[in-house]
């Protein structure tokens, strides 16, 4: 048949109850080249502050420092401002995108098919390659816009906020790394502010304090918005993507069985950086206990290449086939359905994605009462639904 095995669907019933589905594509049997990716440029950036406020500002803008060797990434652990884990709403990147259409650039907030931060489309890319991790999104088509959103059941976010103290030690390494390695005057090294800091410590962890970038990219004929978090930029911030920089920790490799391991992370780091255009990934590998022994640069486009023809190797093409089979996929389900409808994707690992219409009790956990259409706020689809 002319159809690709990505697109294949089957449908039980037209009633707005059935289940749509889509399986994955066989990897190996495509000779197509894959829909082409867009090099992101980006639209706006935006702060959020120490009691989580959006400014559409750059003050939590920081600038690449190399760090200390041996940095001890226990340091401070019990000075952590952590912010409790919720629902990451889109509301954040609709203000960033609203700013873009009335008050900056509103030929650059049209045209557009997906609007999503960019931890969704990560877990969306990599799923071919997911072998442990379900997810569910929102979705919601409006004006022809697909708009997703990360969907953590009530037992997912007690589970978030109840992780094991080893685990959560694990995480916090990688926001101390970031301390390390970064400042907020571009050149001047890190001055400790508290006696007992080490040298090179940047300052005590605030995970509220976020810098975001907004870019437009297209895969395959989708014009995408997506919005993430950026660690830092290295030398001058130039307003492009051109000069941030991601930063890592990973366990120090022991091994062939590590490294396969590493590899496999990669996919992850690679398709992170890749949809925002940052060009540069630093990894500080680290102990168990939190001493980074190494530190290693990757420039994000000859990630694909380290792992090829490995036997745990991942190909980007599958992921690009995959998300366009995927937004195919959504469009033609949702295109013309009720724009206030909120749909349910629930993805498997090795089996593929489920779409349903979300029901009424559904609906309700998601928006609590707020003043949203949908998971929408009502400012935002007034702003867009004339
Ligand atoms: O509260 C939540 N459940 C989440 C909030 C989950 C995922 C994202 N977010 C927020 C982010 O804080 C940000 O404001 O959404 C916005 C966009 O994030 P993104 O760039 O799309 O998120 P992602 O690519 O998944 O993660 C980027 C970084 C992480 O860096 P690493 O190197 O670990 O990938 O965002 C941080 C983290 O530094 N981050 C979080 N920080 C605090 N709490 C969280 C979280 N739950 N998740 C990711
Ligand atoms: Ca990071």
């Amino acid at each position: 048949s002319e159809q690709p095995p990505a697109t294949r669907q089957r449908r039980r019933s037209p009633s707005p109850a059935a289940t749509h589905k889509l399986s994955y594509p066989d990897p190996s049997s495509d000779p197509r080249p894959p829909p082409a990716f867009q090099q992101p440029t980006q639209l706006i950036s935006f702060s959020y502050t120490h009691a989580r406020e959006l400014e559409l500002t750059d003050s939590a803008l920081r600038y690449f420092v190399a760090p200390p060797a041996n940095a001890q990434l226990s340091h401070a652990y019990e000075r952590w401002n952590r912010r409790p884990e919720g629902r990451a709403r889109i509301d954040g990147l609709l203000r960033a995108l609203s700013a873009v259409r009335t008050k900056k650039h509103p030929a650059l907030a049209s045209g557009v098919g997906v609007v999503a931060w960019r931890g969704v489309i990560t877990r969306v890319l990599t799923a071919p390659y997911e072998e442990r991790d379900g997810w569910e999104l929102n979705v919601m088509c409006v004006d022809g816009v697909l708009y997703f959103e990360e969907h953590l059941s009530e037992a997912r976010l007690l589970e978030k906020n109840d992780i094991e103290p080893r685990h959560r030690r694990q995480t916090y390494f990688g926001y101390a790394f970031e301390s390390y390695c970064t400042t907020d005057t571009p050149g001047r090294p890190n001055i400790p502010q508290n006696p007992g800091d080490p040298p090179g410590w940047g300052g005590d962890v605030d995970t509220n304090v976020q810098w975001c970038s907004v870019v437009r990219t297209k895969l395959g004929d989708t014009r995408m918005v997506i919005g993430g978090e950026v660690d830092c930029v290295r030398g001058k911030y130039t307003g492009t993507t051109e000069t941030f920089v991601e930063l890592k920790t990973s366990l120090v490799i022991r091994g062939p069985h590590d490294e396969a391991k590493f590899e496999k992370k990669l996919l992850k780091f690679y398709m992170q950086s890749f949809l925002l255009g940052v060009p540069e990934i630093l990894v500080g590998f680290r102990t168990p206990a939190g001493q980074v022994t190494t530190t290693q640069t990757f420039k994000t486009v000859e990630i694909p290449r380290l792992v090829r023809g490995k036997p745990h190797a991942w190909d980007p093409a599958v992921c690009l086939r995959w998300g366009d089979a995927f937004l195919a996929f959504l469009k033609t389900h949702l295109k013309d359905a009720p724009q206030t409808r909120v749909w349910r994707v629930s993805f498997r690992p090795k089996a593929g994605v489920e779409l349903r219409v979300l029901g009424a009790a559904g609906v309700e956990e998601v928006v609590a009462g707020e003043e949203r259409v949908g998971f929408l706020p009502q400012w935002y689809w007034d702003e867009v639904v004339k």
